[in-house]
């Protein structure tokens, strides 16, 4: 098996990359951490693999809503990614990011200050921010290559897509995906606000979940025990390095200071915590599973 260095790599982001495997991919998470979408010098053990637990525990419990991409975590996976990649089907993703949104925060909340509508849909009056809304929405954005993806309405999604029935059917698998694991997170603590899903078609046109699936960095993850509408909430894997930042007198632009000791290892913990609540099993049993040590 290639080492991670010898494989062709098609596209990285701030914190994770893609190899080209041939007729797939390997999707790997690093222990890279962003924050206000500045990438700090010092990494977060065991984060990639956290979040590449999540997206495979909430794979397979929604391939009944709708296919995903993934293969295997195992083999395929260089000895060096054990646990924190995947091996996934090659698709041809929608041209749009597939945001679902159960609460009013980040630029939901920006756009319903503004209008009173958020990407076009109508929102009732009198809400603050935090608030829960009456039902969640689908919340289109354009994929901007660099700074923030910028919120569309649904027709514009259309026109983007190319295809009302198919954004049509991504609305309505995005939102049963996210209202499952909005409620299955919500039952162990975690209120999952918000969250982004990538989708695409596979080789026999089926509209499949790529990506990965709502985890802390695709998603808002609150601890439900500090929720209080009416004002930012603080955010349950972040947070603690959001405050340090902030206490640096860091202005959030590059580059990001690098991360003191203590911080790192209590991210660390909430990092595993996020995994054993959500999967409700230890995170040593997800790294002996991939052979991650
Ligand atoms: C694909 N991405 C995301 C990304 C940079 C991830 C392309 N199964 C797939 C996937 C997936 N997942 C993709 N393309 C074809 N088939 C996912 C946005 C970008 C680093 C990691 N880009």
């Amino acid at each position: 098996m290639s080492a991670l260095a010898d494989l062709p790599r098609i596209a990285s982001g701030k914190v994770r990359e893609i190899y080209d495997l041939g007729d797939q991919l390997l999707l790997v998470a690093s222990d890279r951490i962003s924050t206000y979408d500045v990438v700090h010098p010092t990494a977060i053990a065991d984060k990639g693999a956290v979040l590449t637990g999540l997206s495979t525990f909430w794979f397979e419990r929604t391939k009944d809503i709708v296919p995903n991409h993934l293969i295997s975590v195992t083999d395929g996976v260089p000895e060096e990614a054990r646990g924190r990649a995947m091996v996934v089907r090659k698709l041809e993703m929608l041209p749009i990011e597939c945001v679902v949104r159960g609460y009013l925060s980040g630029s939901g909340w920006k756009d319903y200050q503004r209008t009173g509508q958020v990407c076009g849909i109508a929102v009732e009056s009198g809400l603050n921010e935090s608030d829960r809304l009456p039902e969640p929405i689908f919340t289109p954005a354009t994929k901007a290559l660099e700074g923030h993806d910028e919120n569309i309405d649904f027709d514009r999604a259309v026109e983007i897509v190319g295809d009302r029935e198919l954004t049509e059917r991504a609305r309505q698998v995005s939102i049963a995906l996210y209202e499952h694991a909005a409620e299955h997170a919500r039952q162990r603590g975690i209120i999952l606000a918000d969250t982004k899903f990538e989708l695409g078609l596979d080789s026999n046109g089926r509209l499949t979940v790529g990506d990965e699936v709502c985890t802390p960095d695709s998603s808002r993850f609150w601890p439900a025990d500090q929720y209080e509408p009416g004002r930012g909430q603080p955010s349950f894997d972040k947070q603690f390095v959001r405050d340090w930042a902030s206490s640096t007198g860091w202005d959030r632009t590059p580059p990001a200071p690098a991360i003191p000791e203590a911080v790192v290892q209590r991210t660390r913990a909430k990092y595993r915590e996020a995994y054993e609540r959500v999967t409700g099993e230890p995170f040593s049993a997800w790294l002996e599973r991939t052979g991650a040590r």
